[in-house]
């Protein structure tokens, strides 16, 4: 059987307002989008994941919605969205839309309704209280130093309202029979246009699972198996994407039975990757991995490196926290909320093009499908002079001509000054320079990407790990049927040797797929890899009595 097209897909996130501009007024647009899209089907992305681009005044990068019906008026009209939905499909691209469900931007005129006039029926769309309710043990607010509280007092309601992030996004009562409805009359909208799935914000927070109001709203799997199941009828194998940031214990909820969201971003994996490779030691890797739950039929992890938030790191434990700030944050400024990390993946990486690629090949090697942010896959630099997570979300970086070839608008102009000096300033760090070049971070990924597709079974089925003998090496299996791809990494930036046995699979031999290391069979099953720093191999594992392992 076919797998669902989202179980081999490479999604490529988009910030549209930082990635082209095609009006030159210095904004990112749907235009300049669609001119750009050769370079996201060339890299070999099958899916964009467009992060919000609805009217909105923007004080949260969009998350902030002021109508759920519109595209902002900077960055285009819907005929543009469609145009690039159409454009995006002629290069084979699928188009995912972010939606946010959870909240919407205080001047949405469903909240100025409902604050005027206490029997409006937009009342009832928002969460009201007389007195600002304390916050259950464990229940952080979202935003810490930069909100005190998940209670604001509006002067014209006469009371205060939940919102779990800004103040300016007063949280939306998803118990609200109506507000289930506009909902899925948004979904329906935007399916018209072809989307092929939505990637839903925060969505334990719009269940009330999590957060700092512990209300669960009735039967929150329920809503969401209603959201999966009018999606399906409206078309089939569109796809739900879940942004999911909760333990271990309660990741499976959240696919139910196969029939909730399809897709959930594995923030727990997350974490342990960057602990893994700030120590340059598998084991948090394989814990994380041991920790996992399975996942149901037809649904999928997504894997990331780097996404437009902060790199949170609260499942870690405090002092492996600090063991990553030490390698990746080492100034207070770089951090963010006591649990982050604002920086982009190549700078913490120290801009070595082998290690990145090594992380990337990781991320590759990983269960699920990968998500790349966009310009991490030139290896793009962050901008700390810019407030909070704002520094991970700079403009792209398309040559070295005028502002990194983002828009011919004067600088003074674009939404964001371009990165203009050091290593990862546009002139060194740009898609031109780098296209073609062999041992380049784009070229590197491409190449990835490329191995990726062309063997269905790495990062598919059955996930094995396997016993190294050296702590810097992760060595592990993605077998789907009879045909396995075993991944060899070495986190460290000494050469190693690891030796590996691979019970479990019959005899073999292995066949090289990509990457670099010298092996030695020693027996049967055990091999001894000698890896060069920050290097990595794969092979396809070939048995030797005529069947696939
Ligand atoms: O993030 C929601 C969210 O839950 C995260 O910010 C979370 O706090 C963090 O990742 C810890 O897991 C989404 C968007 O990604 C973010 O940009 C928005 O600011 C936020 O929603 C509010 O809409």
């Amino acid at each position: 059987m076919t797998e669902p097209w989202y179980k081999t897909a490479v999604i490529y996130a988009v910030d549209v307002e930082k990635f082209a501009d095609g009006d030159g007024d210095g904004v990112g647009d749907f235009r300049g989008l669609t001119q750009r899209l050769d370079h996201i089907a060339e890299l070999g992305a099958t899916c964009i994941w467009l992060l919000p681009f609805y009217p909105s005044p923007r004080r949260d990068n969009g998350y902030d919605v002021s109508d759920y019906y519109g595209v902002d008026p900077r960055f285009g009209t819907l005929n543009d969205f469609a145009a690039f939905v159409h454009e995006a499909g002629e290069r084979g691209l699928r188009v995912l839309i972010d939606i946010v469900l959870g909240h919407t931007s205080d001047t949405h005129p469903w909240f100025q309704a409902a604050r005027r006039d206490r029997d409006s029926s937009f009342r009832r769309y928002y969460k009201w209280s007389d007195q600002p309710r304390p916050v259950p043990p464990g229940r952080d607010i979202a935003f810490p130093g930069e909100e005190k509280s998940a209670w604001t007092y509006d002067e014209v309601a006469g009371a205060y309202y939940y919102h779990p992030f800004y103040h300016f996004q007063p949280d939306l009562n998803m118990n609200e029979p109506e507000v289930q409805s506009e909902t899925l009359r948004i979904i329906d909208f935007w399916m018209s246009f072809g989307v092929s799935g939505f990637r839903l914000d925060a969505v334990p927070l719009v269940l009330g699972l999590e957060g700092p109001l512990d209300e669960i709203i009735d039967d929150p799997h329920g809503v969401l198996r209603s959201f999966r199941a009018f999606v399906d009828q409206r078309r089939s194998g569109s796809a739900l994407l879940g942004e999911v940031d909760v333990g271990p214990q309660h990741l499976a909820e959240y696919f139910g039975d196969g029939d909730e969201l399809q897709m959930l971003f594995d923030f727990l994996l997350n974490n342990y990757m960057f602990e893994s490779l700030a120590t340059e030691r598998s084991e948090p890797i394989v814990r994380a991995l041991s920790h996992l739950p399975s996942t149901p039929h037809g649904t999928t992890w997504v894997n990331f490196l780097r996404n437009h938030d902060e790199l949170n790191l609260g499942w870690l434990m405090p002092e492996d926290r600090d063991l990553v700030y030490e390698q990746f944050a080492p100034d207070e400024g770089m951090r963010i909320y006591d649990r982050g990390i604002r920086r982009r993946l190549a700078p913490m990486l120290g801009g070595d093009a082998r290690r990145i690629e090594t992380a990337f090949s990781l991320l590759f090697s990983m269960p699920g499908v990968p998500m790349i942010l966009y310009g991490d896959e030139i290896g793009m630099g962050e901008d700390l002079s810019r407030p909070g997570r704002d520094a991970v979300r700079p403009i792209m970086q398309w040559d070295n001509g005028p502002n990194g070839g983002f828009s011919t608008a004067p600088a003074d102009k674009c939404v964001r000054a371009p990165i203009e000096s050091g290593p990862f300033g546009f002139r060194e760090t740009n898609v031109a320079a780098q296209t073609g070049v062999e041992g380049s971070v784009l070229e590197s990924v491409r190449d990835l990407i490329k191995l990726w597709r062309q063997n269905p079974c790495i990062g598919q089925g059955t996930c094995r790990v396997f016993e190294t003998e050296a702590p810097e090496v992760v060595a592990h299996t993605t077998s789907v049927q009879s045909s396995s791809a075993l991944a060899v990494h070495n986190l460290s930036g000494r050469e190693v040797e690891a030796a590996v046995t691979l019970h479990e699979l019959g005899p073999f031999t292995l066949s090289p797929l990509h990457g670099h290391a010298d092996v030695r069979p020693e027996g049967v099953q055990r091999h001894v890899f000698r890896l060069p720093p920050y290097g990595y191999a794969w092979y396809r594992v070939v048995p030797t009595n005529g069947e696939e392992t």
